[in-house]
């Protein structure tokens, strides 16, 4: 390093876990989870930085040598989308025997952990996790950012734990968090009580506590919208970016466009910065594109702890109760007032 640029004293990951789960002993299961998925991150973060230089890229095969089946979204998995969700996979199931199932994006249907690890010691646990291993994987062609996203819940008493246990809302959630792959590498993380951001320190590979208590501006001037999907918006969101562009909307700040096309990337920076992002249902996409579970859930339960909302236009993220794994739902994440005044549009023209 140049002398100028000097080491800040910062809390290591794993000791911010250790005092949380002090604080609240209620949450010493998930500790070598959480620890397991930050390791997680570390390797899809040097996976991602190495991605132009490894042979990550094409399509995954399987030991015969063909290419994989379809995943349940209709895509060709890619050899970086398996080896991400192996990762992920074995982070939850395998750092304890807390996790019971896991449900991730790329697969067509959760699995036990007792399934995962091949040994009937894993899959006991009281929690559950769902995970988007690699966000806007299409990034990384062009050495965009992309994020993992991932959600803990716990097992319902008494009840079987099967796919219909993984259909619980986002008020049920007991953990939600992120890593974005960007500039820096940061892991976001709400355990109910607060956000807090770690970013990773690449000469020792450790997440070191940086973002304290990560509050949302109550407004900002983003909006985080594929544009080129107007026409097949709903009206209503199509008058919002309207009065945006005109400078009728009732935040008085002059707005500004920004499009990653990375959820992660792109709600990250409205986390930070203050605005809207905002995946609405389409013509082509009744309920929009971003999956309940693994992306929207998470990302509201982040939002809400940090002082934000998260909605559908109608009704907030975390009360939609999912009827299969998959789901899909329009999704608003941002500022406490510019989500209001989207809902507002909503009320007026629906
Ligand atoms: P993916 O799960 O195939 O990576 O798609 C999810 C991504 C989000 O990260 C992003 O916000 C969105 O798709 C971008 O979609 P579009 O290209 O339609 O704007």
């Amino acid at each position: 390093l140049p002398k100028q640029l000097k080491k800040k004293a910062l809390t290591t990951f794993p000791r911010y876990l250790e005092i949380e789960c002090w604080k609240r002993p209620e949450l010493r299961g998930l500790e070598p989870v959480l620890q397991a998925v930050a390791e997680a991150c570390k390797q899809i973060n040097r996976i991602v930085q190495r991605a132009q230089t490894d042979d990550v890229y094409g399509v995954a095969v399987d030991v015969a040598g063909n290419p994989l089946e379809e995943n349940v979204q209709g895509e060709v998995q890619q050899k970086l989308d398996v080896l991400c969700n192996t990762i992920m996979m074995q982070a939850f199931c395998g750092s304890s025997c807390n996790i019971h199932s896991v449900a991730s994006e790329e697969d067509d249907e959760p699995r036990c952990c007792a399934d995962v690890m091949n040994d009937s010691v894993f899959g006991q646990g009281e929690y559950i996790a769902v995970f988007d291993p690699i966000d806007g994987s299409k990034n990384i062609d062009a050495s965009l950012p992309v994020g993992s996203i991932f959600g803990i819940y716990r097992t319902q008493p008494g009840k079987p734990v099967n796919a219909d246990s993984f259909l619980q809302d986002g008020n049920s959630l007991v953990a939600a968090g992120y890593c974005l792959y960007s500039a820096t590498t940061i892991l976001v993380l709400t355990l109910g009580s607060g956000v807090d951001g770690f970013t990773l320190d690449p000469d020792v590979s450790r997440f070191l506590h940086t973002h304290q208590d990560i509050r949302i501006p109550s407004n900002g001037a983003i909006y985080s919208f594929n544009e080129a999907n107007y026409n097949d918006f709903d009206e209503p969101v199509q008058k919002y970016l309207s009065a945006l562009k005109h400078g009728s909307s009732s935040i008085k700040k002059r707005s500004t466009a920004r499009y990653i096309g990375s959820m992660v990337a792109d709600v990250h920076n409205v986390l930070i910065n203050g605005g809207i992002y905002g995946y609405p249902r389409t013509l082509g996409n009744k309920e929009g594109k971003l999956r309940l579970l693994y992306e929207s859930a998470p990302m509201a339960m982040i939002m809400e702890q940090a002082g934000g909302a998260g909605s559908t236009g109608s009704r907030r993220i975390l009360d939609v109760k999912p009827k299969e794994t998959h789901q899909r739902v329009p999704t608003f994440l941002g500022s406490i007032e510019n989500v209001f005044e989207l809902d507002q549009f909503y009320k007026y023209y629906s």
